[in-house]
């Protein structure tokens, strides 16, 4: 399956040929800068200055059955005599040390909610870190509002920021702070978002190293999936542009009618991942989000692990991806679930899982 998509989508060997060839870890690393500039420049927009935001806690207490303790962190940004505030919740179990942490980029503000099992997470031993991107600036074209009406952005310019390079913008703020808590355990933090914040997930992290393992549920165009040859089922670039222009910069625009011209394809934003860990979900039913085209970037981006002396990801050669599929033993994971775009708790127990083997240790 994974080759006969590769013949079909015809993608450029960007790895072997042209201004981002490597062959070796040194200089995937010397390259891998550039690499991330081309994607701010071209796709998502270049992220605005970086402030320190002033941060003031507000306790409520030790909460879930007496299991965890429960802060919301209210982040202050201010620029150039504005300023803005973003409420966040920080979920930790109680009197524990060395905590891993889930940083949960999400559509609604109040936890728990139906995309954030807040108990089963800590029953789990992590915690969670949790805000809502609209929170942050709203899902539309007005930049005026929130983090984004703090700085300056034209529409002249063609890199400026979009929508989700501000939210990664507020995730990255997150991770400092939780860099400053002392019962955190900082190597140990995964970011985590569903569909556009799958997006914002995989480029948090692609920019933003600190974090040990990334999940991109059913992220989709523009995130986890190959933008060449899709089917008429799977959304396309000339879609979501048209119905998200602020999840981009202008710049992408001009390949909506001719992507064969993109000087790149997503599995190199995965590929900036590596040597971290990596798990892409998928649902069956959720053809739009192109899960083929989500396990060959899986695939295609796991040459950057293999530079390290990884695996990347570990799967089959089949005739067809096919419903529970799971592909989980590589660095870079893949599964395909029942049912349809959600973020369920068959997912978070997925990530939950590879998530411990990866810490190694009782929790
Ligand atoms: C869809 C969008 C997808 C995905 C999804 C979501 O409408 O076309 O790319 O991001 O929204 O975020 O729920």
């Amino acid at each position: 399956m994974i080759n006969k998509e590769l013949e079909k989508r015809n993608i450029p060997d960007f790895f072997g040929n042209g201004e981002f060839a490597v062959s070796s870890a040194d200089e995937w690393l010397e390259k891998k800068n550039g690499l991330k500039e081309l994607f701010l420049r071209e796709e998502y927009g270049f992220l605005p200055k970086k402030l320190t935001p002033s941060i003031k806690t507000e306790t409520q207490g030790i909460n879930f059955a007496g299991k965890a303790k429960w802060e919301s962190i209210y982040f202050t940004f201010e620029n150039e005599g504005k300023e803005h505030t973003v409420k966040t919740e920080l979920i930790l179990p109680a009197n524990k040390k060395n905590i891993p942490v889930f940083l949960c980029v999400n559509f609604v503000p109040e936890i728990p909610n139906k995309y954030c099992p807040t108990e089963e997470i800590i029953d789990n031993g992590f915690g969670v870190f949790h805000f809502c991107y609209t929170d942050v600036s709203s899902d539309d074209t007005d930049f005026t509002n929130g983090l984004s009406g703090l700085f300056e952005r034209s529409e002249e310019n063609t890199d400026d920021f979009s929508k989700i390079s501000i939210w990664s913008y507020m995730a990255s703020a997150c991770m400092d702070y939780l860099c400053t808590r002392e019962e955190v355990d900082k190597n140990n933090v995964a970011i985590i978002g569903h569909s556009r914040l799958g997006k914002t997930a995989l480029l948090t992290s692609a920019l933003d190293e600190r974090f040990i393992l990334t999940c991109a549920n059913e992220s989709g165009c523009c995130g986890a999936a190959i933008s060449r040859g899709k089917t008429k089922e799977n959304e396309s670039i000339k879609e979501i542009t048209s119905v998200f222009p602020h999840w981009f910069c202008k710049n992408y625009f001009k390949y909506i009618d001719n992507i064969d011209a993109t000087p790149f394809d997503q599995h190199m934003l995965l590929s900036m991942i590596a040597p971290r860990y990596l798990m892409v979900g998928g649902a069956i039913e959720d053809v739009w989000a192109d899960n083929e085209g989500q396990l060959l970037a899986c695939h295609m981006a796991s040459y950057s692990w293999k530079l390290f002396g990884k695996h990347g990801l570990v799967a089959p050669e089949k005739e067809a991806l096919c419903v529970n599929d799971a592909f989980l033993d590589g660095e870079v994971g893949f599964y395909l679930r029942e049912g349809s775009h959600f973020f369920s708790r068959y997912d978070w127990n997925v990530y939950m899982k590879k998530f411990k083997e990866i810490i190694k240790r009782d929790i």
